[in-house]
């Protein structure tokens, strides 16, 4: 087995600790950074977003590969901005204001960032005028909005009206428990996704 089919197989069962060492062995045998991240590091995040859509894999087991892949990534971190390789793409995400949830918005940022996406975490709580400000400041190409309770659902839509305000500069994904595409439709966001690999899909079509 290659040092990169051993990194995606040991992101995949979560071993921090090995990921750590097969991702310094697979720099120190001056691997390209590309081919660690993506035949890496990101080929066993593919893996486990496909076995979480199929219940195969389940939460705990989802954040512990995060954390795994999150090693390697901190291995490669100071190698990829010297080698110039680009990110895919600048997403921000928020819980919004008044909703203290974010396993799941969590899970949705570690599968984005698996597979290659710079993602602004804008944590919970999140006031409206913090979603206009990172728009602003940093430029992302997608906001995902997280929802987790029916009573803030109407500040999602809030949120959502007042990002219009940037037209077509930025597209608006939203999720959590509450949330289907048909609000997603009501409210005018751009897309909707139900689970974290379907949020890369979606993010990664709208930004295509
Ligand atoms: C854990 C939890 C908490 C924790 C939160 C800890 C944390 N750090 O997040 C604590 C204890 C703090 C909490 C507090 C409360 N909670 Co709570 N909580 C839950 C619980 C049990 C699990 C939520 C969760 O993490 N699910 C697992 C994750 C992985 O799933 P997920 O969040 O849905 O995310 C996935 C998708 O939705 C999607 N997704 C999520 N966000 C996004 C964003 C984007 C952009 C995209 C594309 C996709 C996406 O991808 C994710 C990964 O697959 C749910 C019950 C449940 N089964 O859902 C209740 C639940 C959400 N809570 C509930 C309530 C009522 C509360 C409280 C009001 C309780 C109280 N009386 O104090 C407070 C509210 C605090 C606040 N202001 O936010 C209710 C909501 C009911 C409703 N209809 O609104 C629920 C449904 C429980 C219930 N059955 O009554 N809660």
């Amino acid at each position: 087995m290659s040092i990169l089919e051993k990194i995606s197989e040991q992101v995949i069962v979560g071993s921090v600790k090995t990921v750590k060492e097969y991702t310094e062995t697979a720099v120190a045998q001056g691997l390209d950074v590309s081919l660690i991240l993506n035949d890496g590091l990101i080929a066993g995040m593919n893996v486990v977003g496909a076995r979480f859509k199929i219940n195969e894999m389940y939460v705990p087991e989802v954040l512990m590969a995060a954390r795994a892949m999150h090693t390697g990534l901190a291995v490669i971190k100071p190698l990829i901005a010297s080698s110039g390789l680009k990110e895919k793409g600048v997403i921000a995400i928020g819980t919004v204001k008044g909703d203290m949830h974010d396993i799941g918005k969590n899970l949705v940022i570690m599968m984005l960032e698996g597979a290659g996406y710079k993602v602004i975490d804008l944590g919970v709580d999140v006031p409206i005028e913090k979603f206009l400000r990172v728009v602003e400041d940093q430029r992302p190409q997608v906001i995902g909005i997280s929802a987790l309770l029916t009573t803030t659902m109407p500040q999602m839509k809030e949120t959502v009206k007042r990002l219009q305000a940037y037209g077509n500069r930025i597209r608006i994904v939203v999720g959590g428990a509450p949330i289907t595409a048909k609000f997603a439709q009501e409210i005018g966001a751009d897309g909707y996704a139900a689970d974290a690999a379907s949020a890369v899909e979606k993010v990664s079509a709208l930004i295509r």
